[in-house]
């Protein structure tokens, strides 16, 4: 029976468009989702929008538009960059769906029959940016240390959700636990900072905000956004939504026990998901996930690139100017998620130039040019390939898996790069042009072969990254991805026999 793998990544703001840095997390979320189907599961992958609260309503009236209408719009363009990026997402979740408001109200009628949830007051500061009530550790010269804008005073009657009472139970699974968060660093900083001291409970209505989800005990108060967003992860799979018992249920398939459950998000928001969110998980009875992945930002040289700055890159000029598959891959491999990322645009022009156009599309090219020159296209069969080369390719393949296993998309990325570069170098060392010339035919067949495999190679493990690339240099290899598996990859003879197709330029040059 295959497996099942459930990933998600946060559910954005529809405040504005989402730029380079949502794209990050969402590309990385696809590319893994990808392996992981390629590696034979079932896999399910979420992501969406988060549209209630104070921020959108204010820029909604800024707009002359309802709450609904200016969401509707935004949607629509978020819609539109997933799909020119080529995001493979099985649920676009929106907190304004019927579904997921009805069972936000259930879950917390829930929790407030069961007494976890009180009515109590609060008095102190709130940042609007990022919809959070601050401490003194949030703030920083008198502004939120995130969004570095000023907070506002707030004073209100609000119902609380105990997160206290499960304290003991968080720190337990995390020193229990220790690949629950990942990079360890952050788990660090979340148990120093915030778990072990100035825990309280979270207030989790609100009295004067009315773009939100009505509770059923008290018509004055909404759901404070993070309550409300937070539970998308489990609302997306139908979650105490028994309306349609002829559906699949996904609860079922994607929150079991042995579901490998993997959530991506940026560190900034890792207080609410390695704290709040089990909470909430562990108060609903329900399973912890498998692993909650805190990455870093991606900077300019000078500081964070965020919306409320107002200095974002936009995904969809940079797909215009060098493909969605470039994009892809800068992000996946340039920024490791254990570390931030500076993006400039001197960076990913050289990127491409030095990794797509002069290595992966050139080593392509260069193949191909050399079975139809020598062999009139055909790959020729052979009894073995270089021994060195081969150990070498296969160790990829190796090293690839054990860091896409760990979710380590960037050096799974790297040491196929690395390999790219190898094959380069392979041929500038064995020399075809001189065996050719030498009429050494059986190195020259034993030499094109891997060439041509190591090609195979390359566009199977980046398949995931490079969605275009990979399917248009398969094609000239006359393979079909759909052929490639684990299993046979790692036997050069998939090649044998086939008949490459003429050159193109998969990644043309920028100058
Ligand atoms: O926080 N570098 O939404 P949001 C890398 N709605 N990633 C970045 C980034 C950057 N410079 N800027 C944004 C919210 N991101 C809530 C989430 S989830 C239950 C609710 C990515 O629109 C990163 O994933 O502010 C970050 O966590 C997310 O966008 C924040 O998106």
């Amino acid at each position: 029976m295959p497996k099942n793998f459930y990933i998600t990544t946060p559910i954005y703001y529809p405040s504005a468009n989402l730029h380079l840095g949502h794209a990050y997390t969402t590309v990385v979320a696809d590319v893994i989702k990808r392996y992981k189907k390629m590696s034979g599961y079932n896999t399910y992958f979420v992501t969406g929008t988060d549209e209630h609260g104070q921020k959108i309503e204010k820029k909604a009236f800024e707009n002359n538009e309802t709450p609904i209408e200016f969401v509707n719009k935004q949607v629509e363009k978020i819609i539109f960059l997933w799909d020119k990026l080529g995001i493979q997402y099985d649920k676009f979740i929106r907190t304004t769906q019927p579904n997921h408001e009805k069972t936000v109200q259930k879950i917390f009628t829930k929790l407030y029959k069961e007494g976890l949830i009180y009515k109590g007051n609060y008095d102190g500061l709130y940042c609007e940016s990022c919809e959070e009530y601050l401490t003194l550790s949030n703030i920083e010269e008198g502004v939120c240390k995130v969004c570095k804008l000023k907070p506002i005073k707030l004073s209100e009657e609000n119902y609380y959700f105990k997160v206290t009472a499960f304290k003991n139970f968080i720190i337990k699974y995390l020193n229990d636990n220790p690949n629950f968060v990942s990079p360890e660093k952050i788990k660090k900083e979340v148990m120093n900072n915030f778990l072990e001291n100035n825990l309280s409970d979270l207030s989790i209505t609100r009295s004067s905000i009315k773009w939100g989800i009505n509770i059923k005990e008290d018509d004055k108060h909404t759901i404070y956004v993070w309550f409300d967003a937070l539970s998308n992860y489990l609302t997306a799979l139908d979650y105490l939504n028994d309306n349609d018992s002829s559906k699949i249920n996904l609860m079922e398939q994607f929150w079991s026990d042995d579901t490998e459950i993997v959530q991506f998000f940026g560190k900034e928001i890792s207080r609410f998901h390695i704290i709040y969110w089990p909470s909430m998980l562990k108060a609903l009875n329900l399973r912890m996930p498998t692993t909650l992945i805190a990455h870093g930002w991606i900077l300019f040289k000078d500081g964070k690139m965020s919306k409320s700055r107002n200095n974002v890159i936009d995904p969809l000029e940079l797909m215009a100017e060098y493909s969605r598959d470039a994009l892809r891959l800068f992000l996946t491999s340039e920024i490791s998620y254990e570390k931030d990322g500076i993006y400039s645009n001197e960076i990913f022009f050289d990127f491409y130039n030095n990794v797509l156009a002069n290595n992966i599309g050139n080593l392509s090219s260069r193949v191909i040019n050399m079975a139809k020159k020598y062999f009139d296209s055909k790959i020729p069969d052979v009894e073995s390939i270089d021994s060195e080369f081969y150990d070498l390719i296969k160790n990829t393949i190796k090293k690839y898996k054990i860091n896409m296993d760990k979710f380590d998309v960037s050096n799974a990325i790297k040491v196929v790069i690395d390999l790219s570069k190898y094959a380069n170098k392979f041929i500038e060392e064995t020399k075809p042009w001189v065996m050719a010339k030498e009429k050494n035919i059986t190195a020259l067949s034993k030499n094109i072969t891997a060439l041509s495999y190591v090609n195979v190679v390359i566009s199977f493990l980046l398949s995931p990254v490079l969605i275009d690339g990979t399917l248009k240099n398969l094609n000239l290899f006359d393979i079909n991805l759909n052929d490639l598996s684990f299993d046979n990859i790692t036997n050069y003879k998939i090649v044998i026999g086939k008949t490459i197709k003429n050159s193109e330029i998969l990644y043309q040059r920028k100058i």
